[in-house]
């Protein structure tokens, strides 16, 4: 599958790779209390005060839910050939159970209708953190129910739009749901307790292999699988301890999810630790570990900078320490490391220790700040000198025969940043809050040239100068 560079310097992807970009239902449609829509719990903790900056909410934020026919207009002038978006829970069952809200409904129906008659591929997930408030008040993903109710509200999901959907993803990113909503209590539902985001963590991957068996037996066509932010971790140094740290830090954040999801086992070392600092792990139980394993179609890959760690402890007794940033290495606005090179790691890692799983990269992207001039142009050349070297990253990640399928870029539209509110802009086309108004950013037209040619271009990414530069300055440590 690997289509290497060609005769007039183009690194071409391979036929039928999917151009698309992401965003997620709390983050941009607004509308909270239109057409029956319940209260999430996403909803409740923003307008708890000092949760979110400058106590933003996603009440109106880029008001898809209201402006879905633009955005798909944009999409299609970009020439993008898939949008990740999310389903909300609670404009689906505003309780979190029941018979579906059928203007929730009917929402979606319009969305992948429209994305479909512009020859868009509408790829759902179906949980990117906005809970029913009404499953939290029963306990929520520290609940073993939630799993069951979310198997229900899958199905349904299946149901209504498995005719027109052939790509499915299951949950969104459970490492980050579980920590930061459990363990440091910085995301909804601000709990900060270690034992707590072990177990949130064990309900949000059965809930990822519950869906995945449930969609199944729905008899609908398609593929379906789980999206995992995974963060490739590099030793400080060269001691034993930072090695082991290193180790520790790779099984917290990466194997806890990769492991059971392809191999169907959790990773014993962390089990061990687990139980030793959180206490016993007795939300695992006979035959759970299969079921986060039944068989996905494909493997959804979050990627947006690395992690160094040293030996050390954390708050809450973890054995490692993430390093801060390194002063050497280029940095988003948001203070992030742009390190593309280890995106070409990561894959090729996946793909030696897991085997040749289908991977979509689900997420990629950066926060800058730069805002539209009285010409209209947002002149944001950091994003497209991100943007640009991530995706050679990728190319040379299929150049080495990992089998990369798409590409979604992190994120259409400026949006709500969950705890970091409207302050950091992630998208492609600028939001103008609270008009709305949205104009497409350099960064999005560089995106549609990437698109149009099915690869980067010579004048693009050049063998030497800033892009090779980044990449080499991303080398593990
Ligand atoms: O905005 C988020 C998204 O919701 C999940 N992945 C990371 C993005 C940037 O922080």
């Amino acid at each position: 599958m690997t289509e290497p560079t060609d005769a007039a310097g183009v690194r071409r992807f391979p036929g039928g790779f999917l151009w698309g970009v992401g965003t997620s239902s709390y983050q941009v449609e607004g509308a909270v209390h239109e057409d029956g829509r319940g209260e999430s719990i996403w909803d409740r903790f923003s307008h708890a005060p000092g949760r979110v900056v400058n106590g933003d909410t996603g009440d109106v934020t880029a008001d898809h839910f209201h402006r879905w026919a633009e955005d798909v207009e944009i999409m299609a002038a970009l020439g993008l050939s898939a949008y990740r978006f999310s389903l909300a829970w609670p404009r689906i069952q505003p309780a979190g159970r029941g018979r579906p809200n059928p203007a929730g409904i009917a929402f979606y129906d319009r969305l992948i209708d429209a994305l479909l008659e512009r020859g868009i591929r509408p790829c759902p997930t179906l949980y990117h953190w906005d809970l029913p408030q009404a499953l939290e008040d029963e306990g929520g993903w520290l609940d073993r129910s939630t799993v069951d109710r979310f198997a229900d509200y899958a199905s349904r999901c299946f149901d209504a739009f498995g005719d027109r959907v052939a790509t499915w993803f299951t949950v969104n990113e459970p490492w980050v749901a579980a920590t930061l909503g459990y363990r440091l209590g910085i995301h909804a539902p601000g709990r900060r307790d270690l034992r707590l985001a072990v177990r949130a963590s064990h309900h949000l991957l059965l809930a990822h292999g519950a869906a995945v068996r449930a969609f199944r037996t729905s008899g609908h066509d398609g593929r379906i699988g789980v999206v995992l932010s995974l963060a490739p971790t590099y030793a400080a140094s060269r001691s034993a301890a930072d090695a082991e740290a290193a180790r520790g830090s790779d099984g917290y954040t990466n194997r806890w999810f990769l492991e059971p999801v392809l191999r169907g086992a959790y990773p014993a070392d962390m089990l061990e630790l687990f139980g030793r600092i959180a206490g016993p792990l007795d939300s695992i139980q006979p035959g759970d570990a299969e079921l986060i394993g039944t068989p996905s179609d494909f493997l959804g890959v979050n990627y947006y900078t690395r992690r160094v760690v040293s030996a050390g402890l954390s708050h809450d007794g973890l054995p490692w320490r993430v390093e801060p940033a390194a002063p050497d290495v280029p940095r988003t606005d948001t203070g992030w490391e742009m390190t593309p090179g280890c995106l070409t790691e990561l894959l090729v890692r996946v793909r030696d220790d897991y085997g040749d799983i289908p991977i979509l990269i689900t997420e990629n992207g950066s926060v800058w700040l730069d805002s539209p001039g009285p010409d209209g142009r947002t002149p944001d050349t950091g994003r497209i000198a991100f943007l640009r070297t991530h995706v050679a990253a990728v190319h040379r990640a299929i150049e080495g025969g990992v089998p990369v399928e798409g590409y979604f870029y992190w994120s259409l539209l400026d949006n709500f940043e969950w705890a970091e509110g409207f302050r950091s802009r992630f998208g492609l086309v600028h939001v103008d809050y609270p008009t709305g108004r949205r104009l497409v950013k350099e960064s999005g037209k560089a995106y549609a040239a990437i698109i149009a040619a099915n690869g980067l271009l010579p004048e693009i990414v050049v063998e030497s100068g800033p892009p090779e530069e980044l990449a080499a300055s991303a080398a593990p440590a």
